[in-house]
């Protein structure tokens, strides 16, 4: 993806937010917290940050006319390169602001763009952020994002003004978006047949909030070697690596992008089919950061895990960093979250998930009995793939197994194996 020359050479920045009645103050200071998080990702140096109370938005200049000035003044003072505002701005109020403070303005949704943009590694992720810029641009190419000049040809629209100028970006930049679309359809179809070759194995997803030790976990977990980094959306792929050598069936788990309180609709809409690792999930770790609003935080994850059609899939609600509360910090969580697992990802202190998630199938499988002519005794390796071979004994009408498994693989099998080729198949009594 191409970068923005605007962050080149950490450029100071000027924060600007609107505290509008629904909001407490609170509320505010952890959105320009994050926001300030989000400018320090991408290398900027945040010097102030400003905080109008409005009834709503300024129409034209999103903040009203008299802040104007106070704003100009601060520009001055620390020598601010651009500024960003926490609310999405309007195509509108974005270019008003523009000419009137003679500084690029970017918004919280452009800046989640960016970084999205910078630390998109594979070529699925390059093609979605591209989308999700492309799809963003669309309706603001009256002259916004004009300073955002890029490198090697970046967005690929030109500079001029003029309304037949602006069709002519336009036209070009919808077909560049059917071609992404048609790419990623592409990339979609690819990965879709790797799925069907593993799906006889348990899928546990890593889901969360941005920076809640995902990467971590799964390296604990898995003995991987994924980035971990302290800035933002640092992994945007997913990856999936196989929980436990001995467990059968198999018990893959993936890490995957992470979420961000009004995450543009763009990415959820372009990262479709990466948050497709979630969907397909039987279970969801979903890893909160104790030291970091952990209730809000909750509540985003979830709030976007029903956007994505997923908030249904089992969850098991993971507290990790707990090295960063006192123990009565803990005693609190712990009372207020009783079903939760509390673990310290960076000292690899993980036993206590790896059991959680074991012990969640375990409690879901069931064990079957099954006698299986000996013409069929070839399709054995499949049942060793999609099912626990508790017991196999060769008999004279045939071999006997006592297979244990979640009920939908056994469902598999049952459909799968030659045409009803198990002789018998019953579900044991429960003791
Ligand atoms: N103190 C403390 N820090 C941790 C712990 N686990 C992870 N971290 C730190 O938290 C930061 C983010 O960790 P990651 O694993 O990259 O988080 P992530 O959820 O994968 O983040 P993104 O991929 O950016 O969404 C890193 O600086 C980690 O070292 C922990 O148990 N305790
Ligand atoms: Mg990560």
């Amino acid at each position: 993806m191409h970068e923005t020359l605007l962050f080149r050479n950490s450029p100071n920045v000027l924060l600007l937010a609107l505290h509008l009645p629904e909001k407490s103050r609170l509320d505010i200071d952890h959105s320009l917290q994050e926001l300030q998080a989000l400018s320090y990702s991408l290398g900027a140096v945040v010097c102030d940050a400003l905080v109008q109370q409005r009834d709503q938005p300024h129409p034209a200049f999103f903040f009203g006319k008299g802040k104007l000035g106070q704003i100009k003044d601060l520009i001055h003072k620390h020598s601010i390169s651009f500024l960003i505002t926490d609310g999405q701005l309007s195509p509108k109020q974005a270019q008003n602001l523009e000419k009137s403070l003679h500084k690029p303005v970017l918004d919280r949704t452009q800046l989640i763009l960016e970084i999205f943009g910078r630390n998109a590694r594979t070529r699925e992720a390059k093609l979605q952020i591209e989308l999700a810029q492309s799809e963003y641009l669309l309706p603001r190419l009256l002259g916004m994002w004009k300073h955002l000049d890029r490198e090697r040809g970046g967005i690929g629209v030109s500079r001029g003004t003029g309304e037949k100028q602006i069709e002519k970006d336009r036209q070009i930049l919808r077909r560049k978006i059917a071609h992404l679309k048609e790419d990623l359809q592409r990339v979609d179809r690819e990965r879709n047949n790797q799925k069907k070759r593993r799906s006889s194995c348990l899928q546990v997803s890593l889901v969360g909030y941005t920076n809640a030790g995902k990467s971590t976990i799964m390296n604990a977990l898995t003995n991987a070697d994924l980035l971990v980094e302290n800035k933002l959306f640092a992994t945007l792929d997913s990856t999936t690596r196989l929980l436990e050598e001995e467990s059968r069936p198999k018990i893959l788990l993936s890490d995957t992008v992470g979420f961000i309180r009004n995450l543009p609709h763009e990415l959820v809409a372009s990262f479709h089919s990466t948050l497709e690792t979630i969907r397909d999930a039987d279970l969801l770790l979903h890893v909160v950061d104790v030291g970091a609003e952990p209730e809000e935080h909750i509540k985003t994850t979830l709030a976007v895990l029903d956007e994505i059609q997923a908030v249904g899939i089992p969850k098991i609600l993971v507290f990790n960093k707990t090295d960063q509360l006192d123990l009565l910090e803990q005693a609190i969580l712990r009372r207020s979250y009783p079903e939760a697992v509390f673990i310290t990802a960076a000292k690899g202190e993980v036993t206590e998930l790896q059991e959680a998630i074991v012990n969640f199938f375990e409690r879901r499988m069931e064990t079957v009995q099954v006698l299986l002519d000996y013409q069929h005794s070839r399709r054995l390796a499949e049942i060793y793939e999609w099912s626990r071979v508790n017991k196999i004994d060769y008999r004279e009408e045939g071999i006997f197994l006592e297979l244990t498994s979640i009920p939908s693989n056994l469902k598999h099998l049952r459909h799968h194996l030659p045409e009803a080729q198990f002789e018998q198949i019953q579900l044991t009594l429960p003791n």
